[in-house]
């Protein structure tokens, strides 16, 4: 599948440094020193409605990630997927009336435009869950081979139980995570199944529902956790740097995740950090596709809001905050951006160097983009009130505002 188009990321005077980020599975911040080559999987959407401000926020946390990584002077080997066969867009595309590639192939290309518009980096490889089945299955029977999975009537279940490191990723207790797994597409409560948290590797095909050949597995489609393992490992190997996506995918699907690829390869950890971005509500509850409370990114985009103040609105919150869309967190982010852009608009001004060296350290505590806003927003008050005569400097600032958090001025 193809990705979108790359915005530039200017090469900016100095040495970024290294991220220290937050990890779910030591709850704590680890120091990231990845290679020449930093590696990156971040889990893609479920394309089966637009892009809403909740995905947008997650995204971003990541664009931030490779962007400190760029800072230093890194290559960044990002891998992203599509899940363009799964239940919800099934069963969407027979509420509506649609082919469901169709369906996908729409919400997948509206996507892209979105993520254009907020000049997020694209993946190197962006890898559909259709076309990795033929990298699937033999994983699939690979764990059945080595006795990590089992059958029942047809489908084959992972057996959670084959990694001596589960539970790790989310570090949650039994009963959480079988509450989690029941609303997180598990199904806990099948009869039959050796631990109700076993999650699903292939399903054999149901009546009515499109299928793949699945060697000795008999037709049918792939679960969802082994999709992103089998695009991960092919494009990234063990050991990669950070595993990303919201907090919803931390138990089940980094969890299960993470233990099929360890049980497959016998290596851990998976990934060095699972980095999780916070929630975005609207109204009071978590902006979902299944609730219908959203705010899309391309309606906003069709109202003239500019995909740049949209972009701030994210960064003026912590990514791994819960936070809550309003009108106003909008209107905040248009007028900084117009404030912004009136103080760059000169020749020269107040120096610019601190500023840079201020926005790299925010982000790279934790990702800290608030703090880089705050940063900048005192660059802007001086150059307002001050002005100055330092030749470039404003030039300066929109070429790190550009690098580091993604705004073009
Ligand atoms: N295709 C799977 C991942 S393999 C999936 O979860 N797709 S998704 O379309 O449901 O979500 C895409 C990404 O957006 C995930 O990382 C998810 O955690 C994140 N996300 C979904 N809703 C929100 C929200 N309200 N706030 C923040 N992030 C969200
Ligand atoms: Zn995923």
């Amino acid at each position: 599948m193809h990705a979108w188009p790359a915005s530039e990321v200017p090469a900016l005077p100095g040495k970024g440094r290294d991220l220290r980020i937050h990890d779910t599975a030591t709850d704590g911040l680890v120091t990231l020193e990845p290679g020449p080559v930093a590696r990156i999987y971040v889990c893609g959407i479920t394309p089966y409605d637009a892009t809403h401000m909740g995905h947008a926020a997650t995204y971003n946390a990541f664009d931030l990630v490779q962007r400190v990584w760029l800072d230093t002077k890194r290559q960044v080997h990002y891998v992203q997927n599509v899940t363009d066969v799964d239940d919800p867009l099934l069963e969407r595309a027979i509420r509506d009336g649609l082919d469901w590639t169709g369906l996908a192939e729409r919400e997948t290309a509206l996507f892209r435009e979105d993520m254009t518009a907020l000049r997020m980096l694209p993946p190197q490889h962006y890898i559909g869950a259709v076309e990795a089945i033929p990298g699937i299955v033999p994983l699939v029977e690979r764990l059945r081979d080595m006795g990590a999975a089992y059958e029942l009537e047809g489908d084959v279940y992972f057996s959670v139980e084959a990694d001596p490191h589960f539970g790790q990723v989310s570090r949650l207790d039994a009963a959480a995570m079988r509450l989690l797994s029941a609303e997180r597409g598990g199904d806990p409560d099948r009869p039959g199944k050796k631990n109700p948290l076993d999650p699903m590797l292939w399903m054999a095909a149901r009546e009515g529902e499109p299928s793949w050949d699945g060697g000795s597995l008999g037709r049918g489609r792939p679960g969802w956790h082994i999709e992103c393992v089998a695009i991960a490992l092919d494009h990234l190997g063990m050991g990669f740097d950070v595993q990303g996506g919201g907090s919803d995918l931390a138990f089940p699907h980094h969890e299960m995740g993470a233990s099929h690829a360890q049980v497959l390869t016998g290596e851990f950890p998976m990934a060095k950090a699972y980095v999780h971005a916070g929630m975005v509500a609207l109204d009071g509850e978590k902006m979902s596709k299944s609730k219908g409370n959203l705010v899309f990114v391309s309606k906003l985009r069709r109202d003239g809001v500019d995909p740049a103040a949209i972009r701030l609105a994210l960064l003026a919150h912590h990514y791994r905050s819960d936070w809550e869309w309003t009108d106003d967190v909008l209107s905040e982010a248009v007028a900084r951006l117009e404030r912004w852009r009136a103080a760059v608009s000169r020749p020269d001004g107040v120096p610019a160097e601190g500023l840079v060296e201020e926005i790299r350290e925010a982000l790279s505590n934790d990702l800290d983009a608030p703090a880089a806003l705050a940063a900048v927003d005192r660059w802007v008050a001086t150059q307002v009130a001050d002005g100055g005569t330092d030749e470039g400097a404003p030039g300066v600032v929109s070429r790190a505002v550009d690098a580091l958090l993604g705004v073009a001025l």
